[in-house]
């Protein structure tokens, strides 16, 4: 059995140029997350499901877990020393680092500290999304916006965590996908998932199709495609919608699918941000071999302009994402 530590530094001994900086910098995310993982197996016992009242920079109702996870990401991350400030969907504006430590590290990391919350109160999987890019401002200058506002090519790791029936911490650095399972009863996530691979053709959808009505004209025809009846290529896909990005993007690693979250009538840039959400999220589905893309541009490719900028996001199994592309560009 191979511990997520043990792992992590197997693999940078293969890499004569690293530092040990990233180990530690995803030692900090994996402790993190198991303190996050602790609270959130007992919500129901202790005053922390429900709403704090208060609303995010994008007007969203803040769960109190949400905050919650927010102050242990940000805590770790800064007590590591190995980052010079975080984005957070849950802060209005970037935090810097600036102790002399922080201020000479060299990552900087995005991070949604509890995505899915709002289902939390009903006892389904939540997870955090977590992003990480090398500085281009100066070390030892504090960090700058710029820092946070490359595209998602640049990233140098990115993965999740799924705190579902079993808590899994998904991740790449560029070498593959790996998935480790952790054992409650002692603390520690074993490498359970080695060289996750996204089937090429799959047959699921995940889709909120209560906005059906709001949909380019190219979702509206591709889910009409996924629920024709044509066996030799598994359609009627079918549909599965969690409501929890990380869970429905977790099972359709496994399994191979589709998500997709448009633009709608009411909501023309989607819901998810491309920083914090779609960018990670890109980036493990290209390493397991599967696409994400707006519609029509490849997610990794745009140029962000600001911190919580939205985007639409349609991701998964190459051949499906391919499919609803050609429908966007040939009825949207
Ligand atoms: P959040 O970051 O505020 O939790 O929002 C993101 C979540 C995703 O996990 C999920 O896929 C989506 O919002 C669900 O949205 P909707 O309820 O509109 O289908
Ligand atoms: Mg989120």
């Amino acid at each position: 059995m191979i511990t997520l530590g043990e792992y992590i530094i197997e693999k940078q001994h293969q890499f004569p140029e690293a530092t040990g900086e990233l180990t530690q910098l995803l030692g900090a995310i994996r402790l993190a997350s198991k303190v996050v993982n602790r609270e959130i197996n007992k919500a129901g016992l202790v005053d922390i499901i429900g709403s704090t009242g208060l609303e995010n920079v994008q007007g969203e109702v803040q769960q109190k877990l949400d905050l919650y996870a927010n102050e242990k990401f940000k805590a770790a991350l800064e007590a590591r020393g190995e980052v010079c400030g975080i984005a957070s969907e849950e802060e209005d504006e970037f935090v810097a680092f600036d102790s002399e430590r922080g201020k000479n590290s060299k990552y900087v990391v995005l991070i949604d500290p509890l995505d899915g919350s709002s289902n939390i109160d009903v006892n389904v999987s939540v997870g955090t999304i977590f992003s990480i890019y090398r500085r281009i401002s100066e070390q030892g200058e504090s960090v700058q916006e710029r820092d946070f506002l490359q595209p998602g090519r640049e990233q140098v790791a990115a993965g999740y965590v799924v705190y579902g029936s079993s808590t899994m911490l998904v991740y790449t650095t560029g070498h593959g996908v790996h998935g480790f399972t952790c054992d409650p009863s002692l603390g520690v996530f074993y490498l359970s998932h080695e060289n996750m691979s996204l089937p090429k053709a799959g047959s699921m959808y995940s889709i909120n199709e209560g906005n059906y009505l709001k949909f380019p004209q190219g979702v509206k025809k591709y889910l009409k495609f996924c629920q024709e009846i044509d066996p030799p290529t598994q359609r009627p896909y079918t549909s599965r919608y969690i409501g929890s990005l990380v869970s429905d993007f977790h099972r359709n690693l496994l399994k191979g699918g589709i998500y997709i979250y448009p633009s709608t009538a009411s909501a023309p840039t989607g819901k998810l941000r491309l920083l914090y959400e779609c960018n990670p999220m890109a980036f493990l589905a290209e390493q397991a071999g599967g696409k994400a893309s707006d519609g029509f541009t490849r997610i990794m490719d745009i140029e962000p302009q600001e911190l919580h900028q939205r985007v639409p996001f349609f991701c998964g199994s190459s051949d499906m994402v391919d499919k609803a592309e050609s429908m966007m560009r040939e009825y949207s």
